[in-house]
């Protein structure tokens, strides 16, 4: 019973880099992974394909044969996927019992309205597949309320229409101290509740000359029909209370760790893999020391970000230093230069720096210690964290 992750999201959601970077992860806890690409768009990609629809159709001679742009494209190559599946099921039987990224276009229509896309997911439901749809946005959207709040309607839109199990995902959430404060802290975002504050930030967004943000909106004319047509979509997002987010920094073994073991609750892989042979990642995912909920998440990545790099850098120095001593007694040959290469090298190198962290959850606990401790004191010296909750509760 193979287990496969069906990835989309929006073009630039971060689709391939998730792949190359869960396909190393896993192979960092010894779990056979092998990544499709099922985009035709998709001409150069940074992790091995082990099947690519690019051999199948390529949306180029799409394009030039029925003289589509490139939406009508995707669309149309999409058709063809599903028209010939027996080349897919071909394929996916060289793969064996791996465990499948499948990295898919991200024309929004094949998860909101067309039904290519979703027809070829029941297909794979039918092999035999233990499907999961992971659907990545680029935590950008949270710097406007319009583009949250579409970002949640695409969301809720993609859910109903997969209708599988079903993960949402902001990504690039390392990015999100680069973009102007929010007026919210993360878990107002990622728990998709109480809606309603947000409606004063959605009409000051309209009536704004200057431009969407305002952590202090004007009064809002909350009669006008601009703010009832609001106040009726955050209404209906919240009676569907489906959608809710995960974070990920694609390139935080930590994120990645917390990410997988959502996925692996969502697809029922946590039990259905019980005593293989995954012993880090079985270790890990019972040991509950190794946790993060989305008020750490904001810690590590809004208000304290400058500490916690610098608390990682003394980390990987001091894993650096600690392997060259390993080496100099074992009488290797040294070049270890620190810890840190989880992806940076390529493809093996990358998997076994990443593998050595995983292993070490030792440091893991030792760095969550480290913040724990550091914000007890703050609490007991009553400084506040900086952090700013207009959110009543
Ligand atoms: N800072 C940061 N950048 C990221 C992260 N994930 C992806 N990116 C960047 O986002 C950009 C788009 O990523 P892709 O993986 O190409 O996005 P995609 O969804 O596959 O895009 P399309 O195939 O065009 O639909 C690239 O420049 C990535 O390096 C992340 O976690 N953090
Ligand atoms: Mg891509």
């Amino acid at each position: 019973m193979p287990f496969a992750q069906l990835v989309i999201g929006a073009p630039g959601a971060g689709k391939s880099t998730y792949c190359d970077g869960m396909q190393q992860f896993m192979s960092a806890i010894e779990r056979k992974c092998s990544v499709v690409n099922l985009d035709p768009a998709n001409d150069h990609v940074s992790y091995p394909v082990a099947l690519d629809v690019r051999n199948l159709v390529t949306l180029e001679e799409i394009m030039e044969a029925e003289e589509l742009g490139p939406n009508g494209g995707v669309l149309y190559a999409l058709e063809e996927l599903e028209h010939n599946f027996e080349w897919l099921e071909e394929g996916l039987k060289e793969l064996g019992d791996d465990y499948v990224l499948f990295d898919c276009p991200g024309q929004v229509e094949l998860f909101t309205h067309h039904s290519s896309l979703r027809n070829i997911f029941f297909r794979l439901q039918k092999l035999g597949y233990r499907l999961v749809v992971v659907s990545l946005t680029d935590s950008y959207v949270l710097t406007q309320p319009s583009l949250y709040i579409s970002a949640l309607l695409l969301a809720l839109r993609s859910m109903l229409q997969m209708d599988l199990p079903h993960l949402n995902v902001l990504t690039k959430i390392d990015n999100l101290h680069t973009y102007p404060a929010l007026p919210f802290n993360l878990d107002f975002y990622t728990e998709v509740q109480e809606l309603d504050y947000l409606l004063p930030y959605l009409s000051a967004e309209q009536t704004s000359r200057f431009g969407p943000t305002s952590t202090s909106p004007a009064a809002p004319p909350q009669d006008s029909k601009f703010a009832s047509l609001n106040k009726a979509i955050v209404e209906l997002i919240e009676e569907f209370a489906l959608v809710g987010f995960e974070t990920l920094a694609v390139e935080d073994k930590k994120s990645m760790t917390m990410l997988l073991r959502a996925i692996d609750r969502a697809s029922g892989y946590v039990f259905g893999k019980e005593g293989a042979n995954e012993t880090v990642w079985g270790i890990s995912m019972r040991n509950d020391a190794v946790t993060m909920d989305i008020r750490d998440v904001q810690e590590r990545w809004i208000d304290r970000r400058e500490d916690f790099d610098e608390m990682e850098r003394r980390e990987w120095e001091e894993q650096g230093r600690r392997e060259r001593g390993i080496d100099a007694e074992s009488g290797g040959d040294g070049g270890v230069e620190d810890g840190r290469d989880g992806r940076g090298g390529d493809g093996e190198e990358g998997a076994e720096g990443m593998r050595e962290t995983v292993e070490e959850d030792d440091d893991m606990e030792a760095m969550q210690r480290e913040f724990e401790a550091a914000k007890a004191k703050e609490k007991a010296s009553g400084g506040g964290s900086g952090i700013k909750i207009v959110r009543k509760r």
